[in-house]
């Protein structure tokens, strides 16, 4: 089984999509083993968002993570950092399909609502920036019989 990392950003907090967007992820079949709402401070986001501190959005990105509380959570399942990123759609909304979640509830790459790990390296590396070891909850699920053969 693989794990991922998901957060809610401050705009899909504002908007009241937290039930909505974790919901989905629940009825897909993955399995939350950690969860909570935190507003991140600007270390954090600087290191987060490490890869993009170039970019010229760096600065507009880091003062939007940071302007209000997120739901940061880490989902269990096979395949999950894939199929969170399919489920989540593009980063710019614009180009995301009717069904996914930047799909539905986005329009500006700006305001993309959710944040999923891209692959399994920044998974591993998201989890422990975002959680200590003793967050993260390993729990028997006995409906798993009717989501996995
Ligand atoms: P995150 O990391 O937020 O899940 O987004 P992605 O993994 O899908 O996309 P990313 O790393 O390329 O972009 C990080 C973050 O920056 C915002 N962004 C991106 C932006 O504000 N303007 C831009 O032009 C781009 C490319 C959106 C997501």
């Amino acid at each position: 089984m693989e794990r991922t990392f998901v957060m809610v950003k401050p705009d899909g907090v504002q908007r009241g999509l937290v039930g909505e967007i974790l919901g989905r992820f629940e009825r897909k079949g993955y399995k939350v083993v950690a969860l909570k709402m935190l507003r991140l401070s600007r270390a954090l986001a600087e290191k987060h968002y490490g890869e993009h501190r170039d970019k010229p959005f760096f600065e507009g990105l880091v003062r939007f993570i940071t302007s209000g509380p997120v739901v940061a959570a880490v989902l269990e399942g096979r395949d999950v950092v894939t199929g969170v990123r399919q489920m989540m759609g593009p980063t710019d909304p614009a180009k995301a399909p009717a069904g996914t979640i930047r799909g539905d509830f986005g329009i500006d790459v700006g305001r993309n609502v959710i944040h999923g790990s891209d692959g399994p390296d920044s998974a591993a590396r998201e989890i422990a920036l975002f959680f200590a070891p003793e967050e993260l909850v390993g729990w028997e699920r006995t409906l798993d019989i009717w989501i996995y053969e």
